[in-house]
This record gives C-alpha cells, sequence and structure tokens, in this order.
C-alpha cells in the first residue's frame, strides 16, 4: 500500500471515529488544515522535479478528493444521524389513548332510587318528590303525632331557624311522608266533588334528617314512602306489592316476608316488615326492611278524604339499606364519605 493510500485510510478512520460534528472538523484540520498532514505533503513537492511534480501532485489531488468524500460522507451520516435522534426525541405516539376526562357513575343510592322507581312504576305507582324544608304540620300533625310527642324533639328532628305562616318552626323532614299528605291532598282536591276518584297510588322518594348519626344511621339518609288508597285497598294488597317489590328489588323470589306487629301513630294497625333470603351471603336471618300499616283514619282526614270511605296502606323503608343488602356494603358511611375508590366500583 502507498504512502498515500494508507493516508487516506487513516483519515477514513478517523472520521469514523468521530462521534461529533466538532470532533469530525478537528479531525478534519488533522488532514487538510493549514499544518495538516495532506498540506504537509503539498509542501513536499517543492523539492521534486517538473515529472514527478505532475504525477505526485496529481495523486495528491486524488487522495484530496478521496479525503474530502469521505468527511463529506460523515458530515451527512452525522447529521442524518442527529436529525433521527432528535425524531425519536419528539415522535408523537399517535395510538395513545387519548386523555379523557373519566368517566362519571350514579350513586349506588340514586341506582338504588331509580330500580325502585322503576319497579313500583310497572305496578302502577306515581313518583311525587317535593321539599326537603317542611311545616310542623305536614311533617307531624298532619300524621297524627300528638303535640308534645318525642318526634318532634330538637333530639330527634332538625329545625330550621325560620317559621312557618302559622308561627311553628319549619324543620327538615325526618321522613317523605309530608310529600304523600302533599300528593293526596292535590289529588282530592281533583276529584272533589265528583262521583268517583281514581286511586291513590304512589311512592315518595328522598331525603330524609334525623338527629342520628353512627355506623347504621346518618343524620341525612334515603327514604321511599309508598301509599295505595282506594275504596277497597287491604293487608293483602300491601303484601302483594312489597313481596313483589322486594323480589324484583334483589332480584330473586328465593326469600320469605312476614308482618310483625308494630306502632306508628300514622298508622292502624301497624306493621314492621321482615324478610329472610333463603339462599345467597344473607341467608336465613330476618330483617327489618320496613315499616308499615293502614293509614290512620285521622290522616286520611288530614289528606282531604272522607275515612268512612277511602283506606289504604302506607309503607316505609330505608333506601341507604335496602342499597347496603343490595350491594353487601356494611358501613352506611361509605355511601356519604366522597371516597372514589369507594364509589367507582357502583360504574
Ligand atoms: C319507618 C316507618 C312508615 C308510613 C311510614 C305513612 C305515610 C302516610 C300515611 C301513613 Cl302519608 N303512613 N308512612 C307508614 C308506616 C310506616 O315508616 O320507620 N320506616 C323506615
Amino acid at each position: 500500500m502507498t504512502d498515500l493510500e494508507n493516508l487516506l485510510q487513516a483519515a477514513q478512520a478517523d472520521f469514523a471515529a468521530a462521534p461529533t460534528p466538532a470532533e469530525l472538523e478537528n479531525a478534519k484540520a488533522r488532514f487538510l488544515g493549514k499544518s495538516g498532514r495532506v498540506t504537509e505533503l503539498m509542501k513536499g513537492l517543492g523539492a521534486l522535479s517538473i515529472e514527478e511534480k505532475k504525477t505526485r501532485g496529481a495523486e495528491i489531488n486524488q487522495l484530496k478528493v478521496g479525503i474530502e468524500a469521505a468527511l463529506t460522507a460523515r458530515r451527512d451520516a452525522l447529521a442524518a444521524a442527529e436529525l433521527e435522534k432528535q425524531l425519536k426525541a419528539e415522535a408523537l405516539d399517535v395510538t395513545l389513548p387519548g386523555r379523557s376526562r373519566g368517566t362519571g357513575g350514579l350513586h349506588p343510592i340514586t341506582r338504588a332510587m331509580e330500580r325502585i322507581e322503576a319497579i313500583f312504576g310497572s305496578m302502577g305507582f306515581d313518583v311525587a318528590d317535593g321539599p326537603e324544608i317542611e311545616t310542623d304540620w305536614y311533617s307531624f300533625s298532619a300524621l297524627n303525632n300528638p303535640e308534645n310527642h318525642p318526634a318532634r324533639s330538637m333530639q330527634d328532628t332538625f329545625y330550621v331557624d325560620m317559621k312557618d305562616e302559622n308561627g311553628s318552626w319549619l324543620n327538615l323532614r325526618p321522613h317523605t311522608s309530608p310529600m304523600q299528605i302533599r300528593y293526596a291532598q292535590a289529588h282530592a282536591k281533583r276529584y272533589a266533588g265528583q262521583e268517583t276518584m281514581p286511586e291513590i297510588r304512589v311512592i315518595a322518594p328522598g331525603r330524609t334528617y334525623r338527629v342520628d348519626s353512627d355506623a347504621t344511621h346518618s343524620p341525612m339518609f334515603h327514604q321511599v314512602e309508598g301509599l295505595w288508597v282506594g275504596e277497597n285497598i287491604s293487608f293483602k294488597d300491601l303484601k302483594a306489592v312489597y313481596l313483589n317489590f322486594i323480589t324484583a328489588f334483589f332480584e330473586t323470589d328465593q326469600l320469605q316476608l312476614r308482618f310483625r306487629p308494630s306502632y306508628f301513630p300514622f298508622t292502624e294497625p301497624s306493621a314492621e316488615i321482615d324478610i329472610m333470603f333463603e339462599s345467597g351471603p344473607l341467608k336465613g336471618r330476618w330483617l327489618e326492611v320496613s315499616g308499615s300499616g293502614q293509614v290512620h283514619p285521622q290522616v286520611i282526614r288530614n289528606m282531604g278524604l272522607d275515612p268512612e270511605r277511602y283506606i289504604g296502606f302506607a309503607f316505609g323503608s330505608g333506601i341507604d339499606r335496602l342499597a347496603m343488602l343490595r350491594y353487601g356494603v356494611n358501613d352506611l358511611r361509605a355511601f356519604f364519605d366522597g371516597d372514589l375508590r369507594f364509589l367507582s366500583q357502583f360504574k
């Protein structure tokens, strides 16, 4: 191999070893710079004869062309690598899923309430809702609570710092019965003076308030009351309606239902409704799910109806408790803590 071929190889190797454009320019200087090795060779031409100059000069020029070609190739390669690196760093993965806001879901109590409305809707029940701040009359008097009944006390009822037109304190409704009374009154008024009146068949689901707070009681809770009033409505209708409701709600007919005598001022007779599952995790224990009874004649009268003609039943069930049983939740407070780790399980 001639000295010139050696030099070309050395340049190519040097250029290939330069990792950056700046180091490549340094390498270039070592060969083509002012005191570079090719420049030194040119300087050596002066000592040669004219003939030798011609051939040697041509050879050196050839070498220069070769070195410059190697230099350009390496420059291009480094630039291409740099561009590649930059593109990689700035790359967008168009296949990534978009950044969404996340989907919401209905609260388990809302879901339970919607199920309850759908089930009673299928049995011809209307859905009523109304004020959560009530008057003393709708919350208590209309429901046949005596003036001194303990349910009216500050320990049981939240009062609002405001009075109604009769001077009695307003309260946060302790049950949804006031809505049933309002609904029945409007119904009675609408058909007043007519020969017949369609039956009243309504449920009132919603928020209710009592001074009570522990693992199974929240100061704000949810209740659904049902009312069916007509000329010939009896306990057998209550039993059929409630059994149909509870089997639909829990999606099983593997359960028993029983009535247990009880007392409420607004019903007479009154009964607690218990259920017992015959299979599943809750099997074998009687669970209290509702209060119920035949609407007290005085309450019928307070609705604007004649108790000699109209009779019916009512019930009141805790929605939170029904939701706990259905979804297997053991602490009522989980419904109201707002913890998404709990709530998102119901989506
Ligand atoms: C309970 C008791 C009950 C009612 C609610 C009712 C409503 C009207 C007239 C008569 Cl408008 N009664 N509601 C009747 C019996 C029991 O609920 O402790 N529920 C959780």
